[in-house]
């Protein structure tokens, strides 16, 4: 038959780079630092577009904080930040080498990305919930989690608050205003939506923080959350990490390539701003710009946070098959922590040997407790949370039948510890 049209054909997005080929990061359309506007917290959602496809920076590349963004933020505190971005990088890679040593099963690096977790944690209060995904151990740290708590729950271990129930690194602490980690992507951002309305239902003052990852947000869970926040006027702050990759698929294929993640908050009616993830002091501004909007009731506000993985997806993955091994150093929004402490070098409140001390000081708190973490067990010596736990933590009173389980292990193991000690 004739026809004027050729065959019907889909479009499959393809990174602008692979190994052996550099990529092209054009395609990531920069602002210059202190380009973008600061609106009013009570700016109309709609007309936050502009902020949805631009980038708020604040740091330029010499080190200089400029532009509206810029916050007021004392050295001491920028050097709280800097530490506890150092700490989670640290943390990491200390991690990483013990998952090689098969002392853990598993773990997840944030590397690349410490701002994001460490300048949100900052801008907000201590009891406001945070529903993270597993990349924002910065959260943690900044919170000053015990790290004898994160390490034994690493290793799955007698000490284990969680007792073994959870995927090492998939943390939970109430406490500290961090939900627990879900395995199950996409889950936190509508629970988190859900949490900061109930915050309201209750008149309460905490607001929450949902975070999902680019690769995430093809869930539905994530439009779910939108409609909901947006109908309501959730007490909520919806954080995307943007960190171009979802383990080998690259951020097109969730759908980054003909608009922005932020762009999708302004078409549900939410005030939305793309933001470089790896510019501390951005990171704090925006957070802290949002959390008041949250608390003035003005409602949610999506934010992109721009970055890189740059490390491999988990200790199960090997990036160098399909992207350049050296991508992140051509990232062209460079390293938080060498950015911040370039500013901080820059106002004369941080010297390079400071640097190096702070680095050293880190290093030995996380050696010596990683010992203290081993005196509870490690995957090598089977050194787990009692069998006995799992009737633990799920009901407040345990019904009949578990309650006769309960003690028909109870018995069985003290008949095996007899006959043990009779042999
Ligand atoms: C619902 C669901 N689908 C798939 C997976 C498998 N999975 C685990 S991590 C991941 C990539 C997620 O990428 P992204 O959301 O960009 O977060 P990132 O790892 O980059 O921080 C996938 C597909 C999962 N855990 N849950
Ligand atoms: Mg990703």
């Amino acid at each position: 038959m004739n026809t004027p049209y050729e065959p019907l054909r889909l479009h499959v997005p393809e990174p602008s780079g692979r190994p052996g080929c550099k990529t092209d990061f054009s395609y990531l359309n920069l602002a210059g630092a202190g380009s973008a506007r600061k609106p009013p917290i009570d700016i109309e959602p709609r007309e936050t577009q502009d902020l949805a496809v631009g980038l708020v920076r604040v740091l330029d590349e010499q080190g200089h904080a400029v532009g509206p963004w810029a916050p007021d933020l004392p050295a001491e505190a920028l050097i709280e930040g800097l530490r506890a971005m150092i700490r989670t990088r640290l943390f990491d890679t200390r991690m990483v080498t013990a998952q090689r040593q098969k002392k853990m099963s598993f773990y997840i690096q944030s590397l690349g990305e410490e701002a994001i977790g460490c300048a949100h944690a900052l801008a907000l209060r201590y009891d406001d919930m945070c529903f993270p995904t597993y990349r924002q151990q910065g959260i943690l740290m900044t919170r000053k989690v015990p790290l004898l708590d994160l390490m034994c729950q690493l290793l799955s271990n007698e000490r284990d608050p969680l007792k073994g129930r959870q995927l090492p690194a998939l943390y939970s602490h109430k406490d500290a205003g961090f939900f627990t980690i879900s395995g199950n992507l996409g889950t936190q951002f509508i629970q988190a939506v859900g949490w900061g309305m109930a915050s309201a239902i209750k008149g309460d003052t905490r607001i929450a923080s949902g975070w999902i990852g680019d690769g995430a947000t093809a869930e539905a869970d994530f439009y779910n959350g939108l409609t909901f926040a947006h109908v309501y006027r959730a007490p909520v702050i919806l954080n995307v990490v943007n960190n171009q990759w979802a383990i080998s698929s690259f951020q097109g294929i969730a759908g980054g390539e003909a608009t922005t993640f932020a762009g999708r908050g302004v078409g549900s009616g939410i005030a939305s701003l793309r933001v470089d993830g790896n510019d501390f002091l951005a990171v704090y501004a925006v957070s802290q710009w949002a959390a008041e909007r949250a608390r003035r009731n003005l409602g949610p506000t999506l934010i992109e946070w721009v970055s890189y993985r740059a490390g491999p997806h988990s200790t199960s993955d090997d990036p160098s098959k399909y992207r350049p091994a050296d991508d992140w150093s051509h990232f062209p929004l460079g390293d938080p922590i060498a950015r911040l402490k370039l500013h901080l070098i820059e106002l004369g409140a941080w010297t390079d040997a400071e640097h190096s001390a702070a680095v050293a000081e880190i290093d030995a708190e996380i050696i010596a407790t990683f010992k203290e973490a081993q005196r509870y067990g490690t995957l090598h010596d089977g050194h787990v949370a009692s069998d006995i736990s799992i009737f633990d933590d799920v009901y407040h009173e345990l019904p009949e039948h578990l309650r006769l389980q309960r003690e028909q292990m109870q018995a069985l193991a003290s008949a095996h510890r007899q006959g043990s000690s009779a042999a």
